[in-house]
């Protein structure tokens, strides 16, 4: 359909196009304008909620503006583009990001304050966009930002889910989940009523011939669930391009519901229908590193992943190219395992609609789609049942069963005479019910596949995909280590640090090139600048210490070395060894006399982190971190050497104010188990030194900012399996400084001591799995450690420092370059002006 003006009527458009605002005189008028028309308010009821919804829907005109020229920009260019699917996207607040990408957060700053607002109060009003569960979602908002920033033509893919991520209250010391409906007003995203997909569920298969004898498969019946799409425009920092996220909705086929069966009389099941079908992009499911096999789940992977399809093979046959040129054109990143029906539904897409031959289909898929793994973690590795994937979608089990069909042949032919091989890596496992090995089909259907950090990367070619680099050899396997985006994690955290390193660089040019960093390094000399640094890293202590006492009603001194440990609550990221040590450090000051204890450095344990609803063990940490907190802060021998406290609902926006403010942060997983970690970069970027253990992105931490730069303790990842052999095949003796802190607990010092036993039976009797004990006493050790360089000031500032200056390379840009180098094969697309 022709929508496009015609010529004459051009001119009258053009001399009317909507410009950005230029000026906060400007920028006021627009709010002023929001606040009256589209709000239907005035100043006499303008709070600042209704202030941040106008400032809001001033940038979003901006952004929109831009928006729009990008995307007409890359339909014009026809380039190859890139489409990141992933079912988490933990994008946090946009406004602040919004203001400071586009370049007129100050700007914005002088019309708030005149029209009766401060900028920050406005900011605070927007609630997260937390549509993920940490480190994997996290990464994919950075990884977005990062394409927009580079001039990518690139798309996300994801869910709209009604609720994301529960908000965690704690009450008497247990986590208790609360929805997180975040959708009331959202002005950062644009329904697109008219952008619809029809998605089928369930049905049957039949197979005709057709005229010209071939025979075809055909998926009548089952169910329609529409899916609708919801677009967020994405800005890329200090540059016009503006991308596009675009989240797919759930809404029953027939609109509101069924008129006939309402007329017919069946008003409930018209209505039951409906909620049936909304239900799919209802929740965000809450676990991280865990697969529970929900059929729900399924659902809503293959819901996502055939709108996400349609849409992309929709965009391509516009340049009406051939099928072979389709690799080119299109690159597909597979965000973990949970999109990867996306190669089966390509797969199908390919044969069964338009009529390709097999052998080009799989080309032409494989040519696609890259896969990303981010863990390897037994738990956490998705299958789903044979039986299920059957029922719900009968045509793509067919195609599964072909592509292992064909896989299995040519790796027999490649091992005559190993059988084993063929049981290991089929993509279906001969269990009972039988299962379809999600990791396996994904490697089969992609052309590279990666791994987080080096470590993880390697890990997973000698561990758990080692058959596969047999098979394809191992240039199918790459390694691209995560980074953070330094606008976010930087200049929008922490902007006194990031002003005063553009004022010391001469611009802001290293918040696009973060390898700029390393010309902070001749200043460790620079006495004025090194005050400041400290004096930066202070305030930003006080502001935590006062939301500190807002939400706790804690008092914590500001000058004590603050220790952070804020993420998921898992076993293998050992939240425990963590409170068992501060429970340690608690017995040593109990046992001082007041005269020690005063030459003791004081400490503010800081906790954070969700719990997933159903993993009761995480839950006990949370109560038992809270328990010991209530004895600890309330002891008067102890005083401020020692407060211990658990912020509730830990999430990006507050990422942002605790970050800045750390001295230590621990990330202390056992070895081999954090595929990368990315909050440790976020630390370090703004100055706090880290303690952790050999693993995941530490390791390249360490290569980058130097052995006498981190704090490194506990065993290493190729000794884990010997260890726990030990425990379970061996003697199994508990560290006695452990010991003496289970012999506490036990004692009832903190009380339930029935709620705490679990977790001391994991690691006296149930062979400490994560090591634990095994790792107790370098733990401790190297807190001494910590607390003996904290003294000298002057020296941490260097090591602060120095440590900063060399982290250019965690920057999420770097990680995009790498990508599209070496996996997508895509080209930045820059405006020319
Ligand atoms: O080490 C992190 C990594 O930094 C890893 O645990 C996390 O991904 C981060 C980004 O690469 C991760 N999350 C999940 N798997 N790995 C996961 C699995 C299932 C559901 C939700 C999240």
């Amino acid at each position: 359909v022709e929508a496009s003006i015609p010529e004459p009527q051009r001119e009258a458009w053009k001399r009317n196009q909507t410009a950005a605002f230029k000026s906060s005189d400007e920028f006021e008028k627009e709010v002023v304008r929001h606040v009256e028309t589209s709000l239907a308010r005035s100043m006499f009821n303008c709070d600042e909620k209704a202030a941040y919804s106008a400032t809001s829907l001033a940038f979003r005109d901006r952004l929109v503006l831009d928006w729009n020229k990008t995307q007409q920009r890359q339909t014009y260019r026809d380039s190859k583009r890139v489409y990141y699917l992933s079912l988490e996207f933990l994008m946090g607040r946009a406004l602040d990001n919004a203001m400071l990408n586009v370049g007129m957060k100050d700007t914005a700053k002088a019309g708030l304050a005149d029209l009766g607002f401060r900028i920050e109060d406005i900011i605070g009003q927007e609630h997260d966009a937390a549509l993920g569960n940490g480190g994997l979602g996290r990464l994919a908002a950075c990884f977005l930002d990062s394409l927009a920033s580079l001039d990518f033509p690139a798309w996300g893919y994801g869910l709209r889910y009604r609720y994301g991520i529960f908000k965690q209250e704690i009450i008497d010391g247990y986590q208790v989940e609360v929805p997180d409906y975040w959708l009331d007003f959202n002005p950062w995203e644009f329904p697109r009523h008219d952008v619809t997909v029809d998605v089928q569920f369930f049905g049957s298969v039949k197979k005709v011939t057709n005229e010209e004898g071939k025979s075809v498969a055909i998926w009548e019946g089952g169910e329609i669930v529409v899916a609708v799409a919801y677009d967020v425009p994405i800005p890329g920092y200090d540059t016009p391009t503006t991308n596009n996220l675009r989240l797919w909705s759930s809404k029953a086929s027939g609109g509101e519901f069924d008129f006939q069966k309402f007329n017919s009389g069946d008003y409930e099941s018209s209505v039951a229908e409906q909620q049936r079908a909304e239900t799919i992009s209802n929740v965000l499911y809450p676990n991280d590193n865990l697969e529970r096999g929900k059929e729900l789940r399924l659902k809503q992977q293959y819901f996502w992943v055939a709108a996400s399809l349609y849409d992309i093979v929709r965009r391509f046959k516009k340049s009406k190219r051939a099928w072979r040129e389709f690799p080119e054109q299109v690159a597909i990143q597979l965000n973990d395992t949970h999109p990867t029906l996306a190669i089966v539904e390509l797969q199908r897409i390919l044969i069964d609609v338009e009529g390709l031959e097999w052998d080009l289909a799989w080309e032409i898929v494989t040519g696609t789609f890259g896969y990303t793994n981010h863990t390897v973690l037994p738990e956490a590795l998705e299958k789903w049942p044979v039986g299920l994937v059957q029922h719900l979608l009968p045509r793509h089990l067919q195609i599964i069963y072909d592509i292992n069909l064909f896989f299995l042949q040519s790796v027999e032919k490649q091992f005559p005479d190993d059988r084993e091989i063929l049981t290991r890596v089929s993509i279906i496992e001969e269990s009972q019910p039988k299962m379809v090995r999600m990791a396996h089909l994904a490697i089969v259907g992609s052309h590279k596949v990666n791994g987080v950090a080096e470590l993880h990367s390697d890990l997973i070619k000698t561990t758990i995909f080692k058959d596969f680099v047999e098979i394809y050899g191992p240039d199918r396997f790459t390694n691209v280590t995560n980074g953070i985006t330094p606008r976010r994690w930087l200049h929008q955290a922490n902007p006194r640090l990031s002003e005063l390193i553009a004022s010391k660089l001469g611009s802001h040019e290293f918040l696009k090139d973060l390898s700029q960093l390393n010309k902070l390094e001749v200043l460790v000399q620079d006495k004025d600048f090194k005050k400041e640094w400290a004096e930066i890293k202070f305030a930003n202590k006080v502001r935590l210490a006062k939301y500190i006492k807002e939400t706790t009603g804690v008092n914590v001194n500001p000058s004590a070395l603050f220790d952070v440990q804020v993420k998921r609550i898992h076993e293998y990221k050992r939240q425990q060894l963590n409170i068992f040590g501060v429970i340690h450090r608690y017995l040593t000051l109990k046992a001082m006399t007041p005269a020690e204890r005063k030459k003791q450095m004081p400490r503010v344990s800081i906790f954070g982190g969700k719990a997933a609803p159903g993993y009761w063990m995480a839950k006990q940490i949370i109560h038992l971190i809270n328990a010991v907190g209530s004895v600890v802060n309330n002891d008067e021998d102890i005083g401020d050497l020692l407060k211990v406290l658990f912020l509730e609902d830990y999430n990006v926006s507050k990422a942002e104010i605790i970050c800045p403010a750390s001295d230590i942060s621990e990330h202390i997983s056992t070895a081999g188990t954090e595929a990368s970690g990315t909050s440790n970069m976020k630390f370090v970027l703004n100055g706090g030194l880290i303690i952790g253990t050999c693993d995941g992105a530490n390791i390249e931490i360490t290569r980058e900012v130097g052995e006498n730069n981190i704090f490194l303790f506990g065993n290493l990842a190729e000794d884990v399996e010997d260890l726990r052999h030990a425990h379970t095949y061996g003697s199994h003796t508990i560290d006695p400084d452990l010991a003496k802190v289970f012999e506490e607990i036990q004692k009832g010092t903190f009380g339930s001591v029935h709620d705490f036993s679990a977790m001391i039976a994991a690691v006296k009797d149930h062979g400490d799995y994560y090591l634990v004990s095994d790792d107790f006493h370098s733990y401790i050790e190297t807190h001494k450690l910590v607390d003996e360089a904290y003294r000298n000031q002057e020296e941490w500032v260097v090591k602060s420092i120095t440590a900063v200056a060399r982290m250019g390379f965690f920057s999420s840009d770097r990680c995009i370059y790498e990508y599209a180098d070496g996996i997508w094969n895509v080209e930045p697309l820059p405006r020319r002006d």
